[in-house]
């Protein structure tokens, strides 16, 4: 292990330093095709959290190196899943520091056997920094809990005659003002009021700062020759559909590619062979969002196709939807038509699973999507899933897709260190989702302190280096009426803005909702002159309290704050406004605070996804406007999910 990692451990600090390493290569999703296999890890894994004073006792007696059970006792912890309210005990939930995970995987024959096949683990999310051996050696070391990083393990799994192979990995969730999000160790020194080494994990975000493998980890094939990434932007130029594509091949330099566009019957519609190319598709089906269109996301698959001169080939199948996004001063143009987000805000949360990825929920969740009319989603406050964006891509939610860059409000989380990494991370986050088509644009930041000094210069840069990442998609920067207005507002294409009039001031007076509102909207749009999304309000109902007149927390103060906020956005959607995202989809866990009863009670829907009366309303409402805007006739509301093939 990097001796700088310990090191850093033991003042508590900035042990996340620059021993992961940045991006390599691409990052496409794993799945079998007839050159891949796909083993998913998933199940119990053995499991010890590190008590020790330091933390490091794993690493200084290499835990990695033996069974982890030969080390002392563990307890069974399933993946994916936080660790945080799995067992009973309070320690374990609240714990910060090093976790160990472990699990030993029976590798078919011909991966160890066959030289020309490449072996690959991949662990969609570990959060925050992890460190990862296979058979006592270390393999890979990772930055950041929301998205993917892998290892190329075929020399280790191919070196013996062994058929299993021991995967362990160290997972710490210390946030430090460097990471992302941010956070800092406070110690209680004073041992007349805390125990002896007490300290603990302060933030700035509202939501619980769950830890563990939070997705899927898999082990995957492919040939020693193979697909390493592919890149697709698409247009449409008179009823015709542009798929433009960009292929990179590792292993050799001698290969030939051929691709293909087919459509949802299978149906070849273009081919092109080389490593970059255009495939035209006259009269292209488009991909358009629920409820603006018969059919909606509309998805043709692109198979990809290297061969070498030997006898290894390898193929990849992407699906990809044709579609156009633009900005223009007052509107989001999907396929050139005014689009308007009426939508949610989520967050990655459930009882007991935590932040645990789990396709019962999700399957719910969108469920409740389609059933509420909602159109869209941000992914607030990290990136989610790489299935929940497939799903986005195969029912027609329109994404916008937000790195960790939230609770940034002390000085040195914008320096250079912390710019540096905040960078890298929308490198990953465009790397990974660049092809789907539900990703309509980026969002870098949720809120940050615009008071500071440094603010300008690194959200300057943060907006303009990811306009150069993805030249496709428009970019925004998530501010906060209470905050300084132009601090990212320049330079992003669409101005998101967050309020919570009557809640978190002017508590209890509905009456200021209107004004506040309006004059917020006159103020954003004067200055800047570009589209506004409302991207957050509500107000917290705890399910089942009652009140009339309506007081704070009940289910009818909810109601007629939402009711207020959305007579001014019927007002100003005529005008500028671009969408509407309730904050919050569903009741989710936080930090125990005295403002939060057991969780953040904004949702709509409770933490079970049970629906409060307001979800009613916005049914009500998202319908309205969804068949307002479609013109010729009524979406029907009864909607399935799941008739058409799907491949993952
Ligand atoms: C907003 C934050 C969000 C919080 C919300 C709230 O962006 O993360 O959960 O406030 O306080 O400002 O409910």
């Amino acid at each position: 292990m990097s001796p700088k990692l310990s090191a850093c451990w033991v003042a508590l600090g900035p042990l996340l330093c620059s021993c992961a390493l940045a991006l390599q290569g691409g990052m496409l999703f794993p799945r079998e095709s007839p050159s891949r296999e796909v083993k998913a890890l998933d199940g119990l894994w053995r499991f010890r959290a590190d008590f020790s004073e330091n933390r490091l006792q794993g690493f200084e007696q290499q835990w990695y190196r033996q069974p982890l059970r030969e080390s002392g006792p563990t307890l069974d912890m399933p993946v994916p899943s936080s660790f945080n309210d799995i067992t009973q005990e309070a320690r374990l939930r609240n714990f910060i520091g090093w976790v160990w995970y472990e699990r030993e995987a029976i590798l078919p024959q011909r991966w160890t056997q066959d030289s020309d096949m490449r072996v690959v683990l991949r662990i969609n999310s570990a959060h925050y920094y992890a460190v990862v051996w296979v058979n006592g050696i270390h393999v890979v070391e990772h930055e950041g809990g929301h998205l993917p990083f892998e290892a190329d393990i075929s020399k280790l799994v191919q070196s013996g005659p062994l058929t299993t192979c021991r995967v362990t990995i160290a997972i710490n969730n210390t946030l430090t003002p460097h990471t992302l999000p941010p956070g800092s160790i406070i110690y209680k020194a004073d041992t007349s009021m805390y125990p002896k080494g007490y300290f603990v994990q302060d933030t700035n975000f509202d939501f619980f700062n769950y830890a563990g493998l939070h997705r899927a980890v898999v082990l995957y094939t492919t040939p020693t020759t193979y697909i390493d990434d592919i890149t697709v932007t698409t247009n449409v130029e008179q009823n015709i559909g542009l798929v433009n594509y960009w292929i990179s091949v590792k292993g050799n330099e001698h290969f030939q590619l051929e691709v293909r566009l087919l459509d949802e019957d299978g149906q070849v519609v273009a081919q092109e062979t080389g490593d970059q190319g255009q495939l035209q598709v006259p009269g292209a089906n488009l991909w358009w969002p629920y409820l603006m269109h018969d059919h909606p996301a509309y998805l043709y698959s692109l198979e990809v196709r290297m061969m070498t001169a030997g006898p290894v080939s390898d193929f990849y199948t992407l699906p990809v939807g044709i579609r156009t996004v633009a900005v223009t001063e007052s509107k989001f143009l999907i396929n050139g038509k005014p689009f308007y987000f009426h939508g949610v805000n989520k967050h990655e949360d459930s009882d007991i699973r935590g932040k645990g990825f789990d396709w019962p929920l999700l399957m719910k969740d969108f469920n409740l999507l389609y059933w509420l009319g909602a159109n869209s989603f941000r992914t607030s406050h990290y990136p989610y899933s790489e299935e929940v964006l497939q799903l986005c891509d195969r029912y027609g939610i329109v994404v916008i897709d937000e790195c960790p860059g939230v609770g940034i409000v002390l000085p040195q989380s914008l320096g250079n260190e912390s710019l540096r990494h905040h960078l890298e991370v929308m490198e990953e986050l465009v790397r990974r989702d660049k092809n789907h088509p539900a990703v309509v644009m980026w969002s870098v930041a949720n809120e940050p302190s615009s008071a500071l000094k440094p603010a300008g210069y690194y959200f300057k840069t943060l907006i303009t280096h990811t306009k150069t990442l993805d030249p496709t998609r428009p970019v925004t920067f998530v501010t906060n009426t209470k905050y300084d207005a132009d601090l990212g507002a320049p330079y992003v294409d669409v101005i998101c803005v967050n309020s919570y009039f009557s809640w978190y001031h002017d508590y209890g007076h509905l009456e200021v909702i209107q004004p506040q509102l309006k004059s917020q909207f006159e103020n954003w749009y004067k200055t800047h002159k570009k589209p506004v999304i409302q991207s957050e309000y509500g107000a917290e109902a705890i399910a089942g309290f009652h009140e009339d007149p309506p007081l704070m927390f009940s289910e009818e103060y909810q109601k007629a704050l939402l009711e207020n906020y959305h007579s001014v956005f019927d007002q100003k959607r005529k005008e500028y406004v671009v969408g509407e995202l309730i904050w919050n989809f569903a009741d989710f866990m936080t930090n125990q605070t005295p403002t939060r009863v057991i969780g953040n009670k904004k949702g709509i829907f409770t933490r079970q996804r049970h629906p409060k009366n307001v979800a009613f309303i916005l049914r009500e409402r998202y319908w309205r406007i969804a068949n307002e805007t479609r013109h010729h006739h009524s979406v029907p509301r009864t909607q399935c999910l799941g008739t058409r093939p799907f491949t993952f």
